[in-house]
């Protein structure tokens, strides 16, 4: 099945040299493919070319967010109905984008996301990853009340989609905001399961320290933004407790005859007056952000 609907398929790729070639003419059957090479030193644009991509090169390397990006402003201006997004590297099959396509072309669905979590391809991530993963997909909950493979770039979506959804996001926590913005403007949203390889030469680009910490940086920032009660009541709770723990400490020797540990004692008064500030600010925030909303 081929939808007869004028389909794009977007690849942002980044020193892909060595998988790009076989990734675009997997893709081709379904659709036009443009790969979106972000500012590579290797031969990416090149075989993307010879293999029967359209490219668009960044003079320099803007991250996977903002190649989605130009990406998605290119099939807007070429009056695409549907876009498919896949990376580079050889870790998504080309050849399950009718999967995703599916639920698009039969009016389902507005965004279909690919995920490793339906057919249990989540037991071939490395168990750190998938630790790192679930506290993202977790905090994407948080923020949208979707518990989705929040992280998966294999993704389908419709011109309704790319229109409704101003993004913003430079790097890879582009798929938490694409999510997120869905969620507000009424898209809907489905999952179908997907495959991943991870024997594949250059998985990752960035090392998944920084990687998961730049998402979640940008997820606590949406939670700040989205549920401030939550972020500063949780911020607020720690500072009581460290509160707590400081005055017990200062008070301990008192109630042994000895005198309070003067330190400790400010320590704690500290942290509780840091306490109430960040409750004020939670709730101040939280009224705002409901204003905002009505
Ligand atoms: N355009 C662009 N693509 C990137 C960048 N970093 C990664 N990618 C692409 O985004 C996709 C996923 O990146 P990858 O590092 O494999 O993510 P991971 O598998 O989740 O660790 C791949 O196709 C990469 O080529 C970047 O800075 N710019
Ligand atoms: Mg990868």
């Amino acid at each position: 099945m081929v939808s007869s609907m004028k389909t794009l398929i977007i690849i942002p790729a980044y020193n892909e040299e060595l998988t790009i070639g076989s990734v675009v003419t997997l893709a081709k059957k379904y659709g036009d493919v443009l790969v979106v090479d972000d500012g590579s030193a290797d031969r990416t644009s090149e075989i993307a070319r010879n293999a029967g991509a359209f490219v668009i090169k960044h003079e320099t390397n803007m991250g996977k967010g903002a190649a989605l990006r130009t990406g998605f402003e290119y099939a807007l201006s070429m009056d695409y109905k549907i876009v498919v997004t896949l990376d580079a590297d050889g870790q998504h099959n080309p050849d399950e984008i009718p999967v995703l396509l599916e639920p698009i072309v039969n009016g389902k669905a507005d965004l279909v996301i690919g995920s490793r979590y339906l057919n249990g391809a989540q037991r071939s991530i490395p168990p750190y990853r998938r630790f790192g993963l679930w506290i993202l997909n977790l905090g994407t909950k948080v923020v949208s009340n979707m518990n989705v493979d929040s992280q998966s770039g294999f993704r389908a979506m419709n011109k309704k989609l790319l229109e409704k959804l101003d993004l913003n996001s430079n790097d890879y926590s582009i798929e938490t905001d694409m999510i997120v913005k869905a969620r507000e403007r009424g898209i809907r949203l489905m999952e179908v399961p997907i495959t991943v390889r991870y024997d594949v030469p250059n998985k990752h680009k960035k090392n998944p320290v920084s990687h998961g910490l730049g998402v979640l940086a940008s997820i606590v920032g949406l939670i700040g933004y989205k549920r401030p009660l939550l972020l500063f009541g949780v911020l607020s709770l720690l500072s009581f407790i460290t509160s707590g723990v400081l005055a017990y400490w200062a008070l301990k020797p008192y109630y042994h005859g000895g005198r309070i540990f003067l330190t400790q004692a400010i320590g704690a008064g500290i942290f509780a007056i840091i306490g109430i500030q960040l409750f004020v600010a939670g709730l101040t925030l939280n009224v705002l952000a409901k204003m905002v909303r009505e």
